[in-house]
């Protein structure tokens, strides 16, 4: 090209396109009626609700893909330090709504298909969720990344593309199947695949020693796969940011294995090849047992080499040396599960960058910071030696080197103290040697953090030694939640309520405003509003539980909910038994008595894991209870049970604005936060829980008149656990398990076995038995509020009031300042 070509192409390409994709009302049409006729190729005479949407939906990724652009252009000008949060699970739920409504553009695209003959709010109801997560963690993930783009800040989702998420749940009998959930079979639009980035991915094979003046070792893998990327815009809102998610699906590699190709056996050959797919072909659906899988070692290496090569490209286009590397670098590992990559920076740096050990591990140690999510010493992942050498032989190599100069730092500090160094060691020494990935995660991150307060402590407690070692390591990192998606998004009617009390939507990105509702929180006008846009979200969930259950729920009921994963140390069971209780009550009262009884419709949903057979059998408990409950005559409208099946993101989105109490009652010290909690009190429903996770921190930002607390403190617990051979359970307790056990409500052999659980040698470990009474006691002072109206009301106000603290938005500046180093940069318009 001479000088002249080129600027007579740029000219060209500039006039092509003059000018960015506009977001009036005509302009919108044009544009989703160009992709009905040529993306969707239907005609513009006749396309359905499910095809409007796919055009919708192309319509806007067009938008995005132009802010998505100049907002990487402009961070690559800028060589921001940018932040990488590796995550196995990012649980996005859908995006045309988030999207239309970051980008400011919501009432626009309501419009263009009002006059087309659509109406959005349907077409929304045709996105299959993308539910790439179990629960909250995954969660957390996808709301980290609104408040990042929201918040200017430069940084970048690393992730699996499952081609199966998390099943779908459906109840057959009472009892949960696991359906396949095939979300990506009619086509995705809110991705965009990117053929050309891709990286090799290697395992198996051998580690060849050479020595060239000083050591080298050389990896020859024996099996390769090929990494694609797929970029998932994350657009800000108020800001013309959008930041990328980038998930890489598993292919079969161009090159390697030739060989195989020339035995003859081509048809074999494509079919061997063709396994690569498996590795990110399926999200594992436990979130509560770590189960030792090799291919879940295998999708963690995957997904973290492929984001690291990616990281070291992008870093390269601007530097020459790595001296710079922890300037512009942050890696934050989601839980334990990324921490792979700690030797994968290492092998990459040393073996194919050519530095030093001891720089490279410099380097790693500013870059990596670490969250923990769980106390359960059961989920922590630990590898067994012999898999990770014969899957990822020179990263055992370099994950025992990192071990061995840790050791010996341990013992220039605490001299031959055997005890202390073989409970801190990263392999853990015993008849099967095995590698803790948590503590590789600690000895390599300069930050390792908890999600609650509460559970900060508890960390500090189980990482005791190391704690003692490097207390500046731990910090605490409150969860929070996006209130785009979970007030402003799924509330539009306490939204408008919100804005004109406060005089502002200022909230939607400062969500401390909210406690400017305080004042009003006596005002018989807000009651009023408030209570109406409470009702409608009712009369919706309403229709929605009978669409799906046949079952008729009165608005004026109260809607008690307890909604997440179905595990016992969230203790589903103590909600059923005391439904069973007031069910019980119920039965045993004169018609004069029942007038007084408040009604209530419990409602509960939540996935089991697959093979978590105690789970899935506290499901089948609800649905027969509910059985009984619901078409005893005695009953009527006092008392309904309802399991809301298939419980995601989307369906969050109908049932936490529509419920007067929310329960969040583990057994204190377990969960580790809960972001559930704060999406609940955001939108004005009361919590009852126990002084467990966010629990605590959310009592004292809306004050203790306005929510129920009960139970056995964390540090109880253990006290209480020890003794409970010995504990009485109060009689209203053994009177429920009786009732199970002599067939009340049917099925007793499936009966006794949850019984089992609470009952004999060492039954009732999460301690349902102790907490029992109290929990009672505070049901029967929700009941006395819920009847006192204006009490209620003011409550509710008051829980919303006070929820400012529990936004993601507050959470990211505290990780963007405290941990990763990062600044905002907004792009200029
Ligand atoms: C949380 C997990 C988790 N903690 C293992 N740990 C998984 C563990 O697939 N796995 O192997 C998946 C998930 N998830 C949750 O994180 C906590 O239980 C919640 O209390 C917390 O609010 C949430 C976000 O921090």
């Amino acid at each position: 090209d001479t000088d002249g070509d080129l600027y007579n192409r740029s000219r060209l390409l500039y006039r092509l396109m003059d000018q960015y994709l506009q977001n009036d009302v005509f302009s919108i049409q044009k544009s989703i009626m160009d992709h009905v006729e040529y993306t969707i190729a239907r005609s513009r005479f006749k396309f359905d609700d499910f095809e409007a949407y796919m055009a919708s939906a192309y319509s806007v990724r067009d938008r995005l893909i132009e802010s998505w652009n100049d907002t990487q252009h402009f961070f690559r000008q800028l060589d921001t330090k940018r932040v990488y949060y590796l995550s196995m699970e990012f649980l996005m739920g859908r995006s045309l709504l988030n999207s239309v409504f970051n980008l400011g553009i919501k009432d626009q695209y309501a419009e263009a298909l009002r006059q087309l003959g659509y109406n959005l709010e349907v077409l929304v109801e045709q996105e299959r969720d993308a539910a790439l997560g179990n629960g909250g963690l995954g969660r957390l993930a996808a709301c980290f990344l609104d408040s990042l783009a929201t918040m200017n800040y430069s940084a970048w989702g690393y992730g699996i593309r499952y081609q199966y998420g998390m099943f779908r749940q459906t109840l057959q009998d009472g009892y949960q199947h696991e359906q396949p959930d095939y979300w990506l079979n009619f086509g995705n639009p809110w991705e965009i695949e990117r053929v050309h980035v891709t990286y090799p991915i290697r395992f198996y094979g051998k580690v060849e020693e050479h020595w060239n003046g000083k050591k080298h070792f050389e990896w020859i893998p024996s099996e390769q796969v090929a990494a694609v990327a797929y970029d998932n815009p994350i657009p800000g809102y108020g800001t013309k940011n959008t930041i990328n998610l980038r998930l890489w699906a598993a292919k079969p590699s161009g090159e390697f294995d030739l060989q195989s190709f020339n035995t003859g056996d081509y048809v074999n050959a494509i079919l061997s090849k063709q396994r690569a797919e498996a590795i990110s072909s399926v999200l594992y659906p436990d979130d509560r047992t770590y189960q030792g899988k090799e291919l879940r070692l295998k999708q963690q290496y995957f997904f973290v080499s492929a984001s690291l090569q990616d990281v070291i490209r992008r870093f390269k286009d601007h530097h020459d040396s790595f001296d710079e590397f922890p300037n512009k670098v942050a890696l934050q590992l989601n839980d334990a599960h990324p921490s792979i990559g700690i030797p994968e920076l290492l092998r990459i740096l040393i073996d194919e960058e050519g530095l030093e050990y001891y720089k490279a591990w410099d380097i790693c140690t500013r870059v990596f910071s670490f969250t923990n999510h769980t106390v359960n010493p059961e989920a922590l992942e630990k590898w067994p030696i012999e898999l990770m050498e014969s899957l990822l032989p020179r990263h055992l190599q370099i994950i025992t080197e990192i071990n061995v100069n840790f050791l010996e730092e341990l013992r220039r500090k605490y001299g031959n103290d055997y005890e202390r160094l073989s409970r801190m060691s990263i392999i853990e020494d015993g008849e099967k040697k095995i590698i803790r990935m948590g503590a590789l995660a600690l000895v390599a991150s300069h930050t390792v953090n908890g999600v609650a307060e509460i559970h900060t402590s508890h960390i500090k407690n189980m990482f005791r030694d190391f704690y003692e070692l490097w207390p500046h390591k731990f910090q605490n990192k409150t969860n929070g939640v996006t209130q785009r998606r979970w007030l402003a998004l799924c509330n539009p009617g306490l939204q408008d309520v919100l804005t004109k009390y406060l005089g502002t939507d200022a909230w939607i990105t400062n969500l401390d405003l909210l406690a400017g509702i305080r004042k009003h929180a006596r005002n018989p006008e807000l009651h009023k509003e408030w209570n109406l846009a409470r009702r409608q979200n009712k009369a919706r969930l309403a229709a929605y539980i009978e669409g799906i259950s046949g079952v008729k729920v009165s608005i004026d009921a109260m809607f008690d909910v307890q909604v997440k994963r179905i595990h016992e140390y969230k203790r589903q069971l103590l909600n059923v038994m005391s439904i069973i209780h007031r069910y019980d009550c119920i039965k045993n009262m004169t018609p004069e008595e029942r007038k007084n009884v408040v009604p209530r419709v419990c409602i509960l949903g939540g996935k089991a894991a697959p093979g978590y057979e105690v789970a899935k059998k506290i499901i089948k408990l609800v649905a027969v209870v509910g059985e009984k409950i619901n078409n005893d005559p005695d009953v009527g409208n006092l008392l309904k049970v309802i399991f809301v099946p298939d419980y995601n993101v989307s369906v969050a989105e109908l049932i936490i604005p529509a419920s007067d109490v929310s329960q969040h009652i583990s057994t204190a010290g377990n969960e580790a936060s809960g972001t559930s909690n704060m999406k609940f009190a955001m939108n004005g429903c009361i919590i009852l829980g126990t002084y467990d996770g966010a629990n605590v921190e959310i009592q004292q930002e809306i004050g203790k008149e306005n929510i129920f607390l009960f139970g056995a403190k964390a540090e109880q617990v253990p006290k209480l656990r020890a003794e409970r051979r010995d504990f009485q359970p109060p009689r209203l307790f053994t009177r429920i398990i009786g009732m199970l056990r002599n067939g009340v409500f049917g099925h007793q052999e499936h009966m006794h076995v949850l019984c089992d659980t609470l009952e004999g040698q060492g039954g009732d470990f999460y301690l349902l038995g102790n907490d029992f009474q109290e929990y009672l006691e505070a049901q029967a002072a929700v009941d006395a509020a819920f009847v006192d109206r204006p009490r209620w009301t003011q409550m509710s106000i008051m829980s919303t009031a006070g929820s400012g603290k529990f936004s993601s938005d507050r959470t990211i500046k505290e990780y963007a300042e405290q941990i990763w180093d990062i600044k905002p940069f907004k792009r200029p318009v």
